[in-house]
């Protein structure tokens, strides 16, 4: 080969690899989680096929910040999905045009005279139709926050491959506010985050938004999430000063055009920090006034603001008790401030004060059920999902159908503070569903805590449910690309809480990796199986709370070093030679009369008693007998196992996904999955070292012997391993 003919094959094959790299362009792009479930890639050309004659232009007539948001979406959507790019126009000239808007804003829709009032302000409906003699898909709506819902709906139709050809679907939201709740500190951390730093960077506000910002809007917006609030519920008053006013109404700005509404944690004594006042006291006047003044200035600033998140006398924070007032006067306060504005205040139910022989569970109820009836009409009360706090499992709180003449919302922690945080994989939609479908006999049987909270028991008017936000700077967003699940489940939940776990984790991986059915069966039941799993390896049979003081990562059954005794987990655990577990009964505590009966009876009864909450309920002895026929304590060790088990096939399963799943996301999901064995191992063997120096009795057959001696397994945390 002379000199110019290597050149020309130089050239040559260089331009081959360009080319096969741009032909191949869509396979070996980034797949680093960013994308979430919109990530529109190329759908399997058989599928294509199908959509092509029915999606051949997208019409949204009119122009607005949230129509043009809502047609760039379906276009750049349903352009990547069929592999080609499909016009926007706003006439139908075209068989198989998809016409978008509400009677308002385009004449298309009006003219079809349909009747939409039941879809209420943010339902839609998608319907095959015919116009201008021409078959069409309308999506149709009363607002257009509302039709770009029955975007991503169709959206959603096209990703997990459903048919189009004969739609007539018509949703709306079942619980009204669909609210994430963001525990960001103005310095940029973020309490219970694993993901990274708070997306807003209030720093660089108002005069640089982060463009991310939109694409979290958007991805909220595709899920139905409405509302956010902004800062950690342990406030800072400075988020209310001016300053940071003026950065939060930047975000209101870029949100608004996607249905999401701001609100902000209010520290209760703002008024002396920030007003200079002398009380925070509920009932002086001026407190009042300056509550009413900071409500104006705000809605100057952000017209749309959703009103107030109070964490009050609950670990430390300022309330109304810190005035001699109660919950009550301190909510009625806020909400008179808000009222003219058509705000609201959301009051945080999670307080409990520790005194001598006092029970945990019981706090919340305790301090909060006798003032049912006295809210303002504009006050929301939100309670945790289970009466201690975010543990793998729990019972139902026992608020839900105890506060007939109070509007109770529920909060559900996204983020997994107790549940391995980002290392470890618990798909969060089983652990919901357990609690929306528990029933609490408030009204006989069959008053679900769904229908407490969908006012359909006690005809709430303002209805909702918060989620703890799992959210960060990390680029894939949840800092792992598995539990990006939960922020989804969460959405599809509190858009429908009747949906089911394996459909939410179903749609989730066609859109999210794959569409492979073997991959999407497997995958499935991965997340279905996750949160089980973590219960077996961490808190079986109704433990809780057992987990390393402060950051809450790993086991520690042993710590007693906080300087509350219901911060330590002995106080939980209660292990001693006779056996394990709290005594809710009239023997014990008897929190378990907070329960409606029959459900009471059933807790309160050890025979009865759901096993997989036996500890919670009882002191249950180690060789008491469950249904297995087995004593308890080996009943517990195999559970451990069982957890450690689990976690090994799923590795095992994941790895054989590679090839399915595009190799950087199944690299890095691989590694988090390697962390969760060893996770699970040290929980199996910490846990069952410590509660055996009160069984004093061995592991059971098919039980694995620790890998360490429990000594070693004191000295370091887990988070430090
Ligand atoms: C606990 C968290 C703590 C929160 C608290 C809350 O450990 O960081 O501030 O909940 O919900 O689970 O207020």
């Amino acid at each position: 080969m002379n000199l110019q003919d290597k050149r020309r094959s130089v050239v040559i094959f260089t331009l081959f690899f360009v080319f096969v790299g741009f032909s191949l362009g869509n396979i070996s792009r980034a797949e680093d989680g960013y994308r979430l479930w919109l990530r529109y890639e190329p759908l399997p050309e058989s599928i294509r096929q199908q959509y092509r004659s029915r999606v051949s232009a997208i019409v949204v007539q009119g122009t607005s910040p949230t129509l043009n948001a809502l047609r760039d979406e379906f276009v750049t959507g349903c352009s990547g999905l069929l592999g080609t790019q499909i016009p926007a126009t706003d006439t139908v000239n075209l068989a198989g045009a998809v016409v978008v808007g509400t009677a308002k804003s385009s004449p298309l829709i009006a003219r079809l005279n349909w009747s939409l009032t039941e879809l209420g302000t943010e339902g839609f409906r998608l319907r095959s139709a015919t116009m201008n003699g021409r078959a069409v898909t309308v999506i149709a709506a009363n607002s257009e926050v509302g039709a770009f819902y029955g975007v991503f709906h169709f959206l959603r139709l096209l990703q997990t491959g459903q048919p189009i050809n004969k739609l007539d679907v018509s949703q709306k939201p079942r619980l009204q506010l669909r609210m994430l709740n963001h525990w960001d500190n103005l310095n940029g951390s973020i309490e219970r985050g694993y993901a990274g730093r708070s997306l807003w960077k209030w720093e660089e506000l108002p005069d640089k938004v982060d463009d991310r910002l939109r694409d979290y809007a958007r991805i909220n917006a595709s899920i139905g999430v409405n509302a956010t609030a902004l800062n950690n519920v342990n406030a800072n008053s400075r988020s209310l000063s001016a300053e940071y006013l003026k950065k939060a109404a930047a975000i209101a700005n870029v949100f608004r055009p996607y249905g999401v509404r701001v609100f902000l944690s209010a520290r209760f004594s703002a008024p002396i920090e920030l007003g200079g006042l002398k009380t925070a006291d509920p009932f002086d006047p001026a407190v009042a006034e300056w509550w009413k003044k900071k409500a104006d200035e705000i809605y100057q600033l952000i017209p749309d603001f959703g009103g107030f998140l109070v964490k009050a006398n609950s670990e430390g924070q300022p309330g109304p008790r810190t005035y001699n007032r109660n919950h009550v006067d301190g909510a009625n306060m806020l909400a008179a401030a808000v009222a003219p504005h058509n705000g609201i205040v959301i009051w945080r139910a999670f307080v409990y004060d520790m005194k001598e022989g006092y029970d945990r569970a019981a706090a919340a109820y305790d301090n909060l059920q006798p003032f049912d009836g006295k809210f303002a009409a504009n006050v929301l009360l939100q309670v945790k999902n289970g009466p201690i706090d975010f543990q793998p499992r729990e019972p139902f709180h026992p608020l839900f159908g105890a506060m007939p003449k109070t509007q109770v919302i529920p909060e559900f922690q996204i983020t997994q503070e107790y549940l391995g945080q980002s290392n470890n994989l618990a798909f969060l939609a089983p652990m919901w569903r357990e609690v929306f479908d528990a029933d609490t006999y408030a009204k006989g049987k069959g008053s679900t805590v769904t229908k407490v909270v969908d006012g359909s028991l006690y005809k709430q008017k303002i209805t909702g449910i918060a989620g703890v936000a799992n959210t960060g700077s990390d680029r894939n967003w949840t800092g792992q690309d598995l539990t990006q699940s939960n922020w989804y489940a969460f959405g599809r939940l509190a858009w429908n809480p009747d949906v089911s776990s394996k459909q939410i984790a179903d749609e989730w991986i066609r859109m999210t990796f794959t569409t492979d059915a073997k991959a999407v069966a497997t995958l499935t039941r991965i997340l279905t199986e996750s949160h089980e799993a973590v219960v077996d390896y961490m808190t079986p049979l109704g433990l809780n709370h057992i987990m390393w003081g402060g950051h809450h990562y790993g086991p520690a059954p042993w710590w007693n070093r906080e300087g509350r005794a219901d911060w330590n987990p002995p106080y939980f655990h209660r292990a001693d030679e006779k056996g394990l577990g709290f005594d809710r009964t009239k023997s014990g505590s008897n929190s378990v009369a907070q329960y409606h009966g029959p459900v009471r009876e059933v807790f309160a009864n050890l025979q009865t008693c759901p096993e997989n909450l036996i500890v919670w309920f009882h002191h249950v002895p180690w060789d008491y007998q469950l249904k297995s026929g087995r004593i308890f304590w080996d009943e517990l060790a195999l559970h451990y196992q069982r957890g450690v088990d689990w976690v090994r096939s799923a590795r095992k399963d994941w790895a054989a996904l590679s090839g399915v799943i595009d190799a950087e996301r199944h690299a890095a999901v691989a590694k988090k999955f390697e962390l969760q064995e060893r996770d699970a191992i040290v929980w199996r063997d910490s846990c069952l070292l410590y509660f055996q120096t009160f069984s004093k009795r061995p592991l059971p057959a098919g039980v694995e012997k620790p890998a360490k001696t429990l000594d070693e397994y004191k000295a370091k945390s887990l988070l430090n391993w």
